[in-house]
């Protein structure tokens, strides 16, 4: 039995240690690291080759199996994978991480329009987190020329709020930064959250970093329409037959360190942190799930669900 190939192993270090973070792109990474392991797999026979395949789709999905892009993205490119032969296999495989990133490009594009058709010139968004499709519903609406400003939520603990930010700041749209407790002082300045989603439930929950469920319920209580921002490879193939989510729980050295728990405590012990990295929001507090399919109510995304993935929640990094 041969190791992973490095490319693989390091992708999969990456994404445990969120270098690579983010639906699409752990999901681009995944799928390009598939690519790698089929072109340069020194397989002799075809069950050498699917082996070898399918130990690099087990090394990435046990990185963040939580992140449903993840096991989406080696479920499409596994299942395109055909032939008798190592050459057949191989060509097939590559050219179906091809399809699969192009796809996922394109996608978050078409995303984006959609969601700008509903940001109006002179609008305020709030953010939260970083997400690639939530901005590109903010660039496209730029693009479109309208004149959008942002109400950027810090989003603790590894505050990748700040990247958004600099994103948007990039981007031309004046960028004013909160910390997470100070979302409902500045939602009366408001018109629209815009939040992405790591996955989506049968039932129109939306599974996304650490305290968008609170801003959720908050932005409803203002009257704050909630736009969530989820290309279709967020959507969760086993909600359809009863599995729930299961929310990652991180270090919680990402929350408090070790000189600052001995300052705080004196002594380590009885003194607990815990860093699910996200929630959930119920549909009840969700206006719109934008996908390049078109625009959603929460409660409708089964239909496309049931459109795309059917019954079908192959699990091809298994023996
Ligand atoms: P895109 C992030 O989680 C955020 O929760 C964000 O909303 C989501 O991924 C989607 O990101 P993490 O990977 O795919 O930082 O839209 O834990 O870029």
């Amino acid at each position: 039995m041969t190791d992973v190939h490095p490319d693989v192993a390091d992708t999969a270090d990456d994404i445990a240690t969120m270098e690579i973070r983010g639906a699409a792109t752990i999901a681009d990474a995944a799928a390009g690291a598939l690519a790698v392991q089929a072109r340069e797999s020194d397989a002799d026979s075809p069950e050498a080759f699917r082996e070898d395949l399918r130990r690099a789709a087990k090394t990435l999905y046990e990185t963040r199996p939580t992140a449903v892009s993840l096991p989406n993205a080696l479920r499409f490119v596994m299942a395109d994978i055909e032939g008798d032969t190592v050459r057949e296999l191989r060509e097939t495989a590559v050219e179906s991480a091809a399809a699969f990133q192009r796809e996922l490009d394109q996608a978050q594009a078409r995303l984006g329009e959609v969601g700008a058709n509903r940001l109006r010139d002179g609008d305020v968004v709030m953010t939260h987190c970083h997400s690639t499709d939530a901005l590109s519903c903010v660039k496209a609406a730029v693009d479109q020329g309208k004149h959008i400003e942002a109400i950027v939520k810090e989003t603790r603990p590894r505050k990748q709020g700040h990247i958004t930010a600099e994103q948007l700041r990039d981007w031309g749209v004046p960028v004013t930064m909160i910390v997470d407790s100070a979302a409902r002082r500045y939602l009366d300045e408001v018109d629209h959250v815009v939040v992405g989603a790591d996955s989506i439930a049968a039932d129109g929950s939306v599974i996304n970093k650490i305290g968008t469920s609170g801003l959720a319920v908050n932005a409803r209580d203002r009257g704050v329409p909630i736009m969530v921002g989820a290309q279709t490879i967020k959507l969760h193939p086993d909600t359809l037959t009863g599995h729930t989510v299961e929310i990652e729980m991180r270090d919680e050295d990402e929350v408090i360190d070790d000189v600052e728990r001995e300052r705080i405590q004196g002594d380590p012990d009885g003194f607990a942190v815990e860093n699910p990295a996200f929630d959930v929001t119920p549909p009840r507090y969700v206006d719109a799930i934008v996908t390049e399919r078109g625009q959603f109510p929460p409660e409708s995304i089964v239909v496309l669900m049931r459109e795309l993935f059917g019954r079908d929640t192959a699990r091809p990094w298994e023996a």
